[in-house]
């Protein structure tokens, strides 16, 4: 069935939420878990549900997106698949950005018009999670749905983060709020003992939607509706059969910093909620990195990406990213430092050593706590982060700091002996 599926990804907005990493990057080339960028998780789960047709809707074209997309989804000439990026254009139609997630999808959908498909799969581009699609088609089908949306069970503290919704016994929809604040007690739904035990009883959206073709143009063309969450999807489950396709498994929102960090650092967990070793992996590019390389240090439950220099004292509970480079004596605890896109020349270090100028990667004898180390920064000698009382939120400049996780900026230089 996933054959007459084409998979919308949508990538983001202003990507304010992820700000400092968005500062330079489009939200799905964000970089994840050492070695692979956000976009490369909904792509993932399309390709091993079948689904090889792909648009990603992004309102900025950053070089970094383009190049990663490039490198990586290289299908046979003799298929039809493709991973293609949409950006925000103007058309001699639309002169504007994307207004919102159905004004991104409507202004994509000449694109699409060109292919042979049934159903439009939409998803969001900042979560993580592995779910099989060919079953959502599949129920959607059998059900004889126009409209089906993955819902997942939530506790009261999330509700008003999300859009929440009432089933009838046939999982048909019949009710739908985008992010009530208050007084939602009476959305709870019947949900399995599991999930009561967790005080989830609140059906929410995921975002994940599937639409039949011909009504995804009906409800989108000829009228300015911006968005699915506050108006396509309330406005529809009047006149439409929309079904909830209920998932329990892992999934969570990456999309703010306080989120992203945490489930990146959920990764070093024993059993982590998110297999990154199953056989559904992570597709990402390919780079042909050498093998890191690590003397004197103490891990623990880390992950190191292909092409570290790493001679640090001791790294606990971190995600160390391709390429970087950690000097002698330095300790890491609760962090996420991307890496960097190239190595320095031996001439180049040299050079830097001796106008006492930071070299790329973290210098030695650091302390680096509770951090997000963009990449490409310098971190010289004798740095600590994060190490003393709890910070401020702001920006500072060369860093920010939001609900005490320190972000140092893509290409920073924190001079030797600061303390942040
Ligand atoms: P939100 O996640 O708050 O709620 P929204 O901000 O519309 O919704 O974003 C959905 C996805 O679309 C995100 O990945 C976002 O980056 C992307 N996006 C937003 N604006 C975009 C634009 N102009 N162009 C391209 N991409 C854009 C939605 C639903 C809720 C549901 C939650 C689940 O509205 O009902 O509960 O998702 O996370
Ligand atoms: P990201 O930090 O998201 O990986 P970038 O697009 O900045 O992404 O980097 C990807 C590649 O492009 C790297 O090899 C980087 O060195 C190179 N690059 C980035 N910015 C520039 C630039 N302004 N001029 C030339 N090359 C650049």
């Amino acid at each position: 069935m996933t054959s007459k599926v084409i998979s919308i990804v949508l990538g983001g907005g202003q990507g304010s939420r992820l700000s400092p990493l968005t500062a330079t990057r489009s939200k799905p080339a964000v970089p994840i878990a050492g070695k692979y960028r956000l976009v490369d998780i909904p792509i993932s789960n399309c390709l091993h549900s079948g689904i090889t047709r792909i648009y990603v809707l992004t309102q900025f074209n950053s070089a970094s997106l383009n190049k990663h997309i490039k490198n990586t989804y290289h299908f046979s000439s003799f298929s039809d698949a493709f991973v293609d990026i949409l950006a925000a254009e103007q058309t001699p139609t639309s002169g504007s950005w994307f207004q919102g997630t159905a004004d991104a999808v409507r202004q994509s959908l000449h694109h699409l018009a060109v292919h042979e498909f049934e159903y439009v799969l939409i998803l969001s581009g900042d979560q993580l999670y592995q779910m099989d699609f060919d079953d959502m088609i599949t129920k959607h089908i059998e059900a004889n749905a126009e409209i089906s949306i993955a819902t997942i069970p939530v506790d009261a503290a999330d509700v008003p983060g999300f859009g929440i919704l009432k089933a009838d016994d046939d999982s048909m929809v019949t009710a739908f709020i985008e992010k009530p604040k208050s007084n939602f007690e009476s959305w709870a739904s019947d949900v399995s003992d599991e999930m009561k035990a967790e005080g989830r009883v609140y059906l929410a959206s995921m975002g994940i939607y599937i639409f039949n073709r011909k009504l995804l143009y009906e409800l989108l063309e000829g009228n300015d509706r911006t968005d699915f969450g506050k108006e396509i999807i309330p406005q529809s489950i009047v006149d439409h059969r929309v079904l909830s396709y209920q998932y329990e498994g892992y999934w969570t929102d990456i999309g703010t910093i306080p989120s992203f960090f945490d489930a990146n650092l959920g990764l070093t967990d024993e059993i982590p909620k998110f297999n990154l070793f199953g056989e559904n992996h992570i597709y990402t590019r390919a780079r042909m990195l050498p093998p890191s390389k690590v003397s004197g240090t103490t891990l623990n439950k880390s992950i190191i990406a292909d092409g570290c220099i790493i001679s640090a004292k001791e790294i606990t509970r971190s995600i160390i990213g391709i390429r970087t480079r950690i000097g002698v004596d330095t300790e890491i605890e609760n962090c996420y430092v991307m890496g960097s896109d190239n190595y320095q020349t031996l001439e180049q270090i040299a050079e830097l050593k001796l106008s006492d100028s930071p070299i790329m990667g973290i210098g030695n004898r650091c302390k680096i706590k509770n951090a997000i180390i963009d990449k490409n920064t310098y971190i010289g000698d004798d740095v600590s982060i994060n190490c003393g009382e709890l910070l401020a939120d702001g920006d500072y400049g060369t860093h920010t700091v939001q609900d005490g996780i320190v972000v140092v900026k893509k290409r920073a230089i924190i001079p030797n002996g600061t303390v942040i």
